[in-house]
């Protein structure tokens, strides 16, 4: 009896190591790391998370007054109070949001997350946000609809990329490899797609790297590393990049005008 429950609770360690965040064997595609410059598994507790600004110089902002705490080995995220929300009309923090503030210009990232609940995203049905990943804000946006996960640019107004059979489940552990250098990037899901995009708007300082979940939802990040690069490509990328699609740019929303110079 006593080997049985010893038995069972080994089982259940091994099944709960396995529910959390494995470390994920992504490697690059397009670019060459070099040094590790950053990386987190979240082995230590912490619950002085605040929103304030990137410049300030912690790794991890939460942003939209969301409340986001090291524990149980991941960064896990909530909603904003009520008192919050209460207090703002827009940006009111309904989605658990954070950006990684140590992506420098060009990079290469690994992470894991998981969405453990939420209110399920229905487009058009009210003002809400499907979760996403965001490579620079506003800059280049993996997120997900009606048509599965998408690869957006240009002010998140043009679909580069798409993977109509790719749904983000609630309570799954998904492993995530970006990388960025100028104009491209190319963002790999473990068992999932991969996207590859190139757009004018993706060159830009706007480098920071934020990630968003369901509406009134907890998220969850853990094992995240950033790469400098070498110069240099990977050895196969020509071989890769002509097995992608070429680019669907479909306009989903009308995209931002260019900003007018300001009278004199
Ligand atoms: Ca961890």
């Amino acid at each position: 009896m006593k080997q049985t429950t010893v038995f069972l609770a080994i089982v259940a360690l091994v099944l709960a190591a396995h529910a959390r965040a494995a470390e994920s064997t992504l490697q690059p595609l397009m670019l060459v790391p070099d040094k590790v410059i950053f990386a987190d598994d979240f082995s230590k507790p912490r619950n002085d998370l605040k929103p304030k600004k990137a410049e300030d110089g912690d790794s991890w902002v939460p942003n939209q007054g969301t409340r986001w705490v090291v524990e149980d080995g991941v960064l896990r995220g909530r909603p904003s109070s009520p008192e919050f929300q209460a207090s703002h009309k827009t940006h009111q923090g309904l989605h658990p949001r954070i950006v990684l503030a140590k992506t420098p210009q060009d990079y290469i990232l690994r992470f894991s997350m998981r969405i453990v609940d939420g209110k399920p995203f229905v487009a058009g049905q009210r003002r809400s946000i499907p979760p996403f990943i965001e490579i620079g804000h506003h800059i280049a946006r993996v997120t997900w609809g009606a048509n599965g996960a998408l690869l957006l640019a240009d002010g998140d107004s043009l679909q580069i990329a798409s993977a109509p059979d790719f749904k983000l489940e609630p309570g799954r552990w998904y492993h995530v490899m970006v990388e960025k250098r100028a104009d491209e990037v190319v963002v790999q899901f473990a068992n999932g797609p991969t996207f590859y995009g190139k757009h004018p708007s993706y060159k830009s300082d706007k480098h920071f790297v934020m990630v968003g979940g369901l509406e009134g939802g907890v998220m969850e990040l853990d094992n995240v590393t950033v790469w400098s690069l070498r110069e240099g490509m990977q050895p196969e990328w020509a071989r890769t990049l002509a097995k992608f699609p070429p680019p669907q740019d479909v306009r989903i929303k009308p995209a931002k005008p260019a900003v007018e110079p300001k009278a004199k």
